[in-house]
């Protein structure tokens, strides 16, 4: 007879929102101000994770103060944030993770969750409106639909071609945020500010590049306007989240009592810099610990360069040498090692910062790294690399290469690259490798068999990531397929203990 199997089942919770706020246990922080009082002033596109870790919080800051600057979200690929938050009044929790435990504080400045397939005319119609003065965006390096080598818009992107025979349909941020913008003009309103809060070399004017080309190929007239009159403040934005798993669901509820269906783990640290260059108006971001500079772009190469970019590398290395977590891979000295080589011999020599101290930073971000509380998953920061690279440590190489620097751990993380989109790993299984480029990037590696030389060859005459500089450069080619040789020959633990010293 089968003996009866006993599952331990908890007591339902009740779902986090408006009402069961009251309950959650004193020690959760809640947001301090009346939200029945609040009202939108910012509409986000491309509301994950990182938004609702990074400027949710700030504005949940500063909404007791000033209330008008409520968030209203969007989703632009899929509506799982907006079924998350929805049932919940738009509450979640963040929950603040070190060695010292997991502190939850229930965020409230978003108002409301659009999802950008279904109600496109609702979500266009609120960007239009002269209340929302700032259409903010993370949507990933993938969502600029441009060309990563050069930053420039790539007309051919499918949904950059949808949007240009159905402007008033758009799929794309630069589609609805022209379309918005162009309602607007029509209306003789003021255009609002467009911030982007992603990683990409100079985010707001290479969005300005990217909105600015697309109104013009829809209008030659839109497009003058948009260069004239739309602000595009560049920021770098700094705060890891990995993404959210079932255990931490289930942390959330015995921590809040209550179910969050959407909780959002992440680090103590948060920084954001942001150009003070807002015509339509900001709330005072400095009030909550924002920097507000006239200049973003050292702070933003500064970050992308030492914290991204030793991100990647960890991220392709440590897949590779079987590493789940960052921090797993930072348990191996050989790493730490590398990665404190990669950002002070090569990256910190490329960046001009007076009145910063780099090594302080760097030091900052080992430590960081290596948070035994946070479990971010390598292959998640792996993901998208042919859209990470180029301002990653591509521009790092290039800087270097031009002076003629040694490159020699700057390569080692552009061949582990390499050696990951093959799609299989160092035992033969397979690696699932998402990128918008994979098909094309596995179908050259399958090409190349298992030669390096090839693989190389084959990889870096993608222009779009390599540019044809890189790709017709003799100490890149050597360096790189050097490493490339011995990740398969000896394998990616072996190769960062040789190329760490
Ligand atoms: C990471 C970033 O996934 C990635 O590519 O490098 O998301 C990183 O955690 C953030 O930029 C930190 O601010």
């Amino acid at each position: 007879m089968v003996p009866p199997v006993f599952i331990e089942e908890r007591l339902p919770m009740p779902r986090l929102s408006s009402r069961s706020l009251a309950n959650v246990p004193a020690g959760v922080i809640t947001p301090a101000y009346d939200r029945g009082g609040l009202k939108a002033g910012i509409v986000h596109l491309g509301i994950g994770a990182f938004h609702r870790a990074h400027m949710a919080v700030y504005i949940d800051d500063l909404l007791a103060a000033h209330p008008d600057w409520a968030i209203v979200g969007a989703s632009l690929r899929r509506p799982d944030t907006k079924e998350a938050l929805v049932p919940q009044d738009g509450l979640y929790t963040i929950a603040i993770r070190d060695a010292s435990g997991t502190h939850p504080r229930v965020i409230g400045s978003i108002l409301s969750v659009l999802d950008a397939n279904t109600e496109r005319d609702k979500l266009i119609a609120l960007m239009a409106s002269p209340e929302i003065r700032i259409v903010s965006l993370t949507v990933t390096e993938k969502g600029y639909c441009h060309d990563p080598a050069t930053g420039e818009l790539h007309a051919g992107h499918p949904d950059i071609v949808h949007d240009l025979a159905n402007p008033q349909s758009p799929k794309s941020a630069p589609g609805l945020i022209v379309e918005a913008l162009a309602r607007r003009r029509v209306a003789a309103q003021p255009a609002f500010t467009v911030m982007s809060c992603d990683n990409l070399p100079s985010n707001g004017k290479t969005t300005r590049r990217i909105v600015s080309r697309f109104a013009a190929l829809r209008d030659e007239a839109l497009g003058r306007w948009v260069e004239e009159s739309v602000a595009f403040p560049s920021t770098m934005v700094d705060r890891i989240v990995p993404a959210t798993t079932d255990a931490d669901r289930e942390t959330i509820a015995g921590l809040i009592g209550a179910d969050d269906a959407w909780p959002i783990m992440t680090e103590p640290f948060t920084q954001w810099v942001i150009e003070d260059h807002f015509p339509a108006g900001r709330p005072p971001f400095e009030t909550v610990g924002a920097q507000m500079v006239a200049d973003v772009e050292p702070f933003e190469l500064m970050k992308l360069r030492m914290l991204n970019g030793s991100h990647s590398t960890l991220a392709y290395l440590g897949y590779l040498a079987g590493h789940q977590h960052v921090a797993d891979a930072m348990g191996d000295p050989a790493f730490v090692k590398l990665i404190h080589g990669l950002m002070s011999e090569e990256v910190i020599p490329t960046l001009h910062m007076p009145g910063t101290d780099l090594p302080a930073y760097r030091d900052e971000l080992l430590a960081r790294f290596a948070n035994p509380a946070l479990k971010h998953r390598t292959w998640q920061i792996a993901m998208d690399g042919s859209q990470k690279l180029p301002q990653r440590l591509l521009g790092t190489i290039r800087d270097r290469l031009k002076a003629g620097q040694t490159i020699t751990r700057l390569a080692l993380g552009v061949a582990a690259w390499m050696r990951y989109v093959t799609g299989i790993d160092e035992k033969g299984e397979t690696i699932d490798v998402k990128d918008p480029m994979a098909t094309r990037l596995m179908a050259i590696a399958a090409n190349a068999g298992d030669d390096p030389e090839r693989l190389f060859d084959g990889l870096v005459e993608v222009t779009e990531i390599f540019g044809r500089d890189l790709s017709e450069n003799g100490t890149f080619r050597d360096v790189v397929s050097a490493h490339l040789v011995s990740l398969f020959d000896e394998g990616a633990a072996e190769t960062v203990k040789k190329v760490a010293g």
